[in-house]
């Protein structure tokens, strides 16, 4: 797995993207789900990240430059309300983006094949709240339908957060976490929540994207002729992806 590097420029960036596709080369596959973090630079992406996978906290730290992969193994419960009868292991890739505006140019990359979001801002600083709308509209326009939840970082610097409805999350119907990767506060929840919502989606999303990614992800596709429904399902996919393209 690739991770960032800390210095340079764009150029550095571009490094990175290659490690990761020569990862795949080499034979790393995908993990099952992918998810991605967003916000303004300084928001505290990295340190929820950090809390959730390693359980530690350093204050200080260096912005992320570009993006920085981790994958985690779990295992997910049966999923009771789809009617699923067994969970069992699953890899998940945290996407830890940066927020800084020169990364601008790579976030095409953050969205391809995203499963779930998580949408992060400072209480202590309005303007990463005031920017939602726009790393919202950027998410929608790659992925129109992947879960995405808001989460309300810092709050143990400003317990009186915790009381404001914040609209922004209203107003799009998005799940909102009052979190502190400092103490931890709703950390492992928000995380196990999103990795959930991302298995769901991935297996049972009924939109185009989800349909037409699981139809390629189908070994069988391709190899045999398929029948009935299934195979009505696939046509009406194949034909709405190309009067989409
Ligand atoms: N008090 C407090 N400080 C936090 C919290 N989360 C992050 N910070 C601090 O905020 C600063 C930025 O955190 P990062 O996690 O690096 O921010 P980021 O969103 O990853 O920023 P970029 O990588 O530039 O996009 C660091 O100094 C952190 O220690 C928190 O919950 N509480
Ligand atoms: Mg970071």
């Amino acid at each position: 797995m690739a991770a960032a590097a800390s210095s340079g420029g764009i150029p550095e960036a571009d490094r990175v993207l290659l490690e990761a596709a020569e990862d795949e080369a080499a034979g790393i596959a995908p993990a099952d789900v992918k998810i991605i973090l967003l916000g303004d630079s300084a928001v505290g992406k990295s340190k929820l990240v950090e809390r959730f996978l390693l359980d530690k906290y350093k204050p200080r730290t260096r912005s992320t430059f570009a993006l920085t992969l981790y994958r985690y193994n779990t295992t997910v419960p049966a999923d009771e309300e789809v009617g699923e009868t067994g969970g069992g292991p699953l890899t998940v890739d945290f996407w830890d983006t940066a927020g800084q505006e020169k990364f601008a140019s790579m976030h095409p990359s953050y969205y391809y094949r995203a499963h779930a979001c998580i949408l992060v801002f400072d209480v202590t600083r309005k303007p990463t709240y005031q920017h939602l709308p726009n790393w919202y509209e950027e998410l929608r326009g790659f992925c129109p339908h992947i879960p995405a939840f808001v989460v309300a970082n810092k709050i143990d610097m400003n317990e009186k957060a915790t009381t404001k409805r914040f609209a922004f999350a209203t107003k799009n119907s998005l799940p909102l976490v009052y979190g502190s990767a400092a103490d931890g506060t709703n950390v492992v929840r928000v995380f196990h929540e999103s990795i959930r919502a991302a298995w769901r989606y991935k297996n049972h999303g009924d939109d185009l994207e989800a349909m037409l990614y699981r139809m390629l992800d189908d070994p069988t596709f391709g190899h045999k002729a398929a029948e009935g429904d299934e195979a009505e399902e696939k046509a009406a996919v194949v034909a709405s992806a190309r009067r989409v393209g």
